[in-house]
C-alpha cells in the first residue's frame, strides 16, 4: 500500500466519524415545536365582508338553481353527465357579477345591497331548432325567477354547433372511435401491437374550417400508465364529424397516417393490406424506457431534505370568504370555472386601484406537419380553466406552509363538483431585497427590506400543459400578475418533414412548435373611477451646448401625450408600447403630479394570427399587446366559451370594442396580452419547466404617493454605525434567533387529488 492509498483511507474513515456525529448529535438534539397562533379562515361560504357580492357561487347555491331550473324551465333537463347532444341540459352556473354602478353604490355609498343572482347556461338540445340559452336567475339563495338574457349579451341566437364539447360528447367520441378503429385490425396490428397496447386520443380545436362545422381531428397516442401520453404518438389521427345530434350519423371524415390521407379506416385497412401504406412500427414502451416519466430516481440514504420556509409567528395575512387583506391590501377572489381565476376590488389602504383582474382567455396556436397539430388554436377558456384548477400539493405547488382553498363549481353536470384545496394564498419571501441601501458615504448605516409578498395561486391542468397563475402583492403597492407553463409539450408523429415545425425530441416524437398567448381584464380604477391614459417615453433632443455653443449634445427628454380614442390606445401585438403607459387621474400627489398607476408587460408574444385567417376575429383580442376600452357594462369579456366552436362567426370579436370611443375622464378597462414563442426541444422532456417560461405584467404605482409607502413596514432593517445591531428593539431581524430557534408545526402531507375524478 502507497502513501497516497492510506491517506485516502484515512480522509474516507475521519468523513465516515464525522457523518456519524453529526448523525447522532442531530439525533439527540430536543426539537422543541413553534406555538404560532395558526391562522383561523373560513375558506368557504359568506362572509360578512361587503366584497363578498363577488363571491363564486356556493355549492348550497348551485343546488337551489339547479333545483329552480328543474322545477320551472318546463323542458326535461337531463343531467349533463349523461345528456346526448338531442337532450336538454344545465351545461354550467356562475355568479352572475353585479353591475358596477350597483357594486359600487353599495360598496362606496352605502346604497342598497345588489340581489345575488346566477348565470345559468343551458343546452337546449331537444327541439326543432337547438340552441344554447344563458339565464339570468335570482335572487339566491331562494330563486324566483329566470330571464333569457342570451340576445341581450351577444345580439344572436347562440348556435347548437358553437357549445363546448361535454365530458359526455368526448366519451362518445371515443366510443365512436374505437370502433371504428375495428375496421382496420391488420394495419392496427403491425403500426401499433393494437389492442395489446393502450391508445389513448386527443381532442383538437377548432373543429373544421368553417361556421357550422364540427368535425374534430383526434391524434392517437400510446398510453402509458403514470406517464404523459402526448408525447407518444402512434402516427394515427382521425377526422370525426360528430355535428349530428343522432349519434348513429357521426362519420370518419377522413384519416391520417404516416404523412398520408385515408378515407377511412377501411381504406387504411385495405391499402395496408394491398402494401400502399408505408408504416413505421412503434414498440410498446416498457417502464424501464419511458422516456416521459417523471419518476425520480431512489434518493440515497440521509440526502438532505429541501429548504422551508416558515412564519415564526404565524399568518400575517387573513382570509375570511373570499375576501383577502395583507397588509394595506385587501381584495376578493373567486374562480369562473371556464376563464379562471379573478380578483375584485382591490385596495391599497382604503383606496380602490382595481374594481376587476380576471384572466379572460388562454390560448395556444400550433404548427406541425399533421393535420392535428397544424389545426390546433386552443382557447382554453372554452374548455374550462376553472374547471381543471385541480388540487394543489404542499411544499411543491405551493410553500408547504401556505393556506389552501376549496372552491365548487358547476358544469358538465347537475351537482356541484369540489376542486378541494386549488388556491392558495401565501406569504413569501421572493428572494431579493425589496430595497437596500448600505452607507459608506456621509455617514455609516445601512437601510433595507426584504421583499416580502402575498401570493394569490392556481394552477390548471388543460389536457397536457399545467398554467400557474400568479397574483403577487407587494408592499410597495405594486400587483404582479404571472404566468408559468409546465406541464407536458404536445406532439406530432415524427416524420422527416417534421423539422419546419419543431424538434425531434424522441424515437416518433415531433416536439411541435406553437404560441402562449393569455388575456387579463383590468379595470383599473385610480383614485375613482374616471381615468385617462397617458403614454410616456423619451426621445433624444439636439441642442447647442449653452455655455460652448459649437458644440452639440443630445439631451433625453420626456415625451408624453394623453391617448383620447380607444384607436390610439391599441398597440398592435408587434409595435411600440409607450414605455410608460398610466391610467391618471386629475387628482394630484403633495408634488402636483396627477396621481397614476403604471402598467408595465413582461411578455415575449410575436403575431397571434394573421388577420387573414378567416378564425382570426374571435381571436382578435390578441392583436394587442394592450388595448385601452372605455368600460361597457355590454362589454365584460375579451371572448366568449362559444368562439372556440365557432370561431368562424364569433360571438364576441374583441376587435369590435374598439370604435373610436373618447377615453378621457372615463371608466376605462385595460386588456392585456401575454406571452412567448415556445418551440419545444429536449429539454421538454419528460415537461417543459417554468424556468424562462413566465409572462405577465405590472401594475405599478406612478406618483400615486408621495412617497413609498413600504418605508412604513414594519419589516424594515435600519441601523447606524455605533447602534448594537443585535438589540431586537432595535433591529426585528435580531429577535428571529430567538422567536425562531424552534421548528414550525406543519400539518401533516396530505392528497386528495385523485378523488372523485371522471375518466381518465
Ligand atoms: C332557444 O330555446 C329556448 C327554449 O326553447 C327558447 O325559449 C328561446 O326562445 C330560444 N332562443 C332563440 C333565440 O330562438
Ligand atoms: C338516429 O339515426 C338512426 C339511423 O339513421 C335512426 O334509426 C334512429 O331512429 C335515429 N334516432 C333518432 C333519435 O332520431
Ligand atoms: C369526493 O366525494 C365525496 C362524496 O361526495 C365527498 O365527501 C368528498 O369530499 C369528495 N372529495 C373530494 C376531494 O372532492
Ligand atoms: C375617430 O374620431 C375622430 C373625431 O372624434 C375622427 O377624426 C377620426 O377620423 C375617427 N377615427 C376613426 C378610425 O374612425
Ligand atoms: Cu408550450
Amino acid at each position: 500500500m502507497n502513501m497516497k492509498a492510506v491517506v485516502i483511507l484515512l480522509i474516507l474513515a475521519l468523513a465516515t466519524v464525522f457523518a456519524l456525529v453529526c448523525v447522532l448529535l442531530t439525533k439527540r438534539e430536543k426539537v422543541t415545536t413553534c406555538v404560532c397562533s395558526e391562522l383561523q379562515s373560513s375558506p368557504e361560504g359568506i362572509s360578512d365582508e361587503k366584497s363578498n357580492i363577488f363571491a363564486d357561487l356556493t355549492a348550497e347555491e348551485m343546488s337551489q338553481v339547479v333545483k329552480y331550473l328543474k322545477d320551472n324551465l318546463g323542458v326535461h333537463l337531463q343531467d349533463a353527465f349523461h345528456a346526448e347532444p338531442a337532450d336538454n341540459c344545465i351545461y354550467y352556473l356562475d355568479v352572475y357579477l353585479p353591475v358596477k354602478a350597483d357594486a359600487l353604490g353599495f360598496l362606496d355609498h352605502g346604497r342598497v345591497r345588489p340581489p345575488r343572482q346566477a348565470l345559468a347556461v343551458v343546452f337546449f338540445g331537444g327541439q326543432p331548432e337547438p340552441n344554447v340559452t344563458e339565464f339570468l336567475v335570482g335572487p339566491l339563495p331562494n330563486p324566483t325567477y329566470h330571464r333569457d338574457i342570451t340576445l341581450r349579451k351577444f345580439g344572436k341566437k347562440v348556435p347548437y354547433n358553437s357549445r363546448p364539447v361535454t365530458e359526455r360528447e368526448y366519451q362518445d367520441i371515443d366510443n365512436f372511435i374505437f370502433r371504428e378503429l375495428s375496421k382496420a385490425p391488420i394495419f392496427l396490428k403491425e403500426c401499433c401491437d393494437y389492442p395489446e397496447t393502450n391508445l389513448a386520443t386527443l381532442t383538437t380545436a377548432p373543429r373544421g374550417l368553417e361556421s357550422g362545422d364540427r368535425a374534430t381531428w383526434f391524434v392517437l397516442f400510446q398510453n402509458v400508465f403514470g406517464s404523459g401520453y402526448f408525447i407518444y404518438p402512434v402516427g394515427l389521427e382521425i377526422l370525426v364529424d360528430h355535428s349530428s345530434l343522432n349519434l348513429s350519423h357521426w362519420k370518419v371524415k377522413n384519416v391520417f397516417y404516416n404523412g398520408q390521407y385515408y378515407q377511412g379506416l377501411a381504406q387504411l385497412e385495405k391499402d395496408f393490406k394491398d402494401r400502399l401504406v408505408k408504416e413505421i412500427r412503434v414498440e410498446r414502451v416498457q417502464l424501464e424506457n419511458d422516456f416521459a416519466s417523471m419518476k425520480p430516481p431512489p434518493p440515497p440514504p440521509l440526502a438532505p431534505l429541501s429548504p422551508l420556509q416558515f412564519e415564526p409567528q404565524g399568518k400575517r395575512y387573513s382570509i375570511t370568504g373570499s375576501h383577502v387583506t395583507y397588509q394595506s391590501w385587501s381584495f376578493a377572489f373567486g374562480m369562473n370555472v371556464n376563464t379562471g381565476p379573478r380578483l375584485f376590488d382591490i385596495r391599497f389602504g382604503t383606496e380602490r386601484i382595481v374594481y376587476e383582474l380576471s384572466l379572460q382567455e388562454a390560448l395556444a396556436t400550433y404548427g406541425s406537419d399533421c393535420p392535428g397539430g397544424m389545426v390546433t388554436r386552443y382557447m382554453d377558456g372554452s374548455l374550462g380553466i376553472g374547471k381543471f384548477s385541480f388540487e394543489l400539493v404542499q411544499g411543491v405547488d405551493c410553500p408547504y406552509t401556505a393556506t389552501y382553498v376549496d372552491r365548487h363549481y358547476l358544469i358538465d353536470s347537475d351537482t356541484p363538483k369540489l376542486n378541494k384545496n386549488s388556491f392558495c394564498i401565501f406569504e413569501h419571501d421572493m428572494g431579493v431585497p425589496l430595497r437596500r441601501h448600505f452607507s459608506n458615504m456621509g455617514s455609516f448605516y445601512y437601510g433595507g427590506l426584504a421583499k416580502y409578498a402575498l401570493v394569490l395561486r392556481a394552477v390548471s391542468t388543460l389536457i397536457n400543459y399545467d398554467y400557474v397563475w400568479d397574483f403577487v402583492f407587494y408592499q410597495n403597492g405594486a400587483i404582479e400578475v404571472k404566468v408559468h407553463a409546465t406541464g407536458y409539450i404536445s406532439s406530432s408523429f415524427f416524420t422527416g418533414k417534421g423539422k419546419a415545425y419543431g424538434n425531434r425530441v424522441g424515437e416518433h416524437t415531433l416536439g411541435t412548435m406553437h404560441s402562449h398567448l393569455m388575456n387579463y381584464k383590468v379595470d383599473l380604477d385610480i383614485a375613482g373611477t374616471k381615468n385617462s391614459l397617458m403614454a410616456l417615453d423619451m426621445a433624444f433632443e439636439t441642442v447647442q451646448v449653452p455655455w460652448s455653443p459649437e458644440h452639440q449634445i443630445q439631451r433625453p427628454i420626456i415625451t408624453n401625450q394623453i391617448l383620447d380614442k380607444e384607436e390610439k390606445a391599441a398597440f398592435p401585438l408587434d409595435g411600440k408600447v409607450p414605455r410608460y403607459l398610466h391610467f391618471t387621474t386629475s387628482q394630484e400627489n403633495q408634488w402636483g403630479h396627477q396621481r397614476s398607476y403604471r402598467i408595465q408587460i413582461v411578455s415575449f408574444a410575436g403575431e397571434h394570427l394573421p388577420e387573414t385567417s378567416t378564425m382570426e376575429k374571435s381571436i382578435s383580442w390578441g392583436r394587442y399587446k394592450v388595448a385601452v376600452t372605455k368600460r361597457k357594462e355590454e362589454e365584460p369579456t375579451s371572448t366568449s366559451i362559444y368562439n372556440q366552436n365557432d370561431p368562424w362567426d364569433p360571438l364576441v370579436a374583441f376587435a369590435d370594442f374598439i370604435d373610436n370611443e373618447t377615453i378621457s375622464n372615463e371608466d376605462l378597462v385595460a386588456w392585456i396580452s401575454v406571452g412567448f414563442l415556445h418551440v419545444p426541444h429536449a429539454e421538454d422532456i419528460p415537461t417543459t419547466v417554468t424556468v424562462g417560461n413566465g409572462v405577465g405584467f405590472f401594475l405599478r404605482p406612478y406618483n400615486y404617493f408621495g412617497i413609498d409607502p413600504s418605508v412604513k413596514s414594519l419589516d424594515s432593517v435600519y441601523f447606524t454605525v455605533g447602534q448594537d445591531v443585535d438589540e431586537c428593539d432595535l433591529n426585528r431581524a435580531a429577535c428571529l434567533p430567538k422567536t425562531a430557534s424552534c421548528s414550525p408545526s406543519l400539518p401533516s402531507f396530505a392528497y386528495t387529488g385523485f378523488q372523485n375524478l371522471t375518466g381518465p
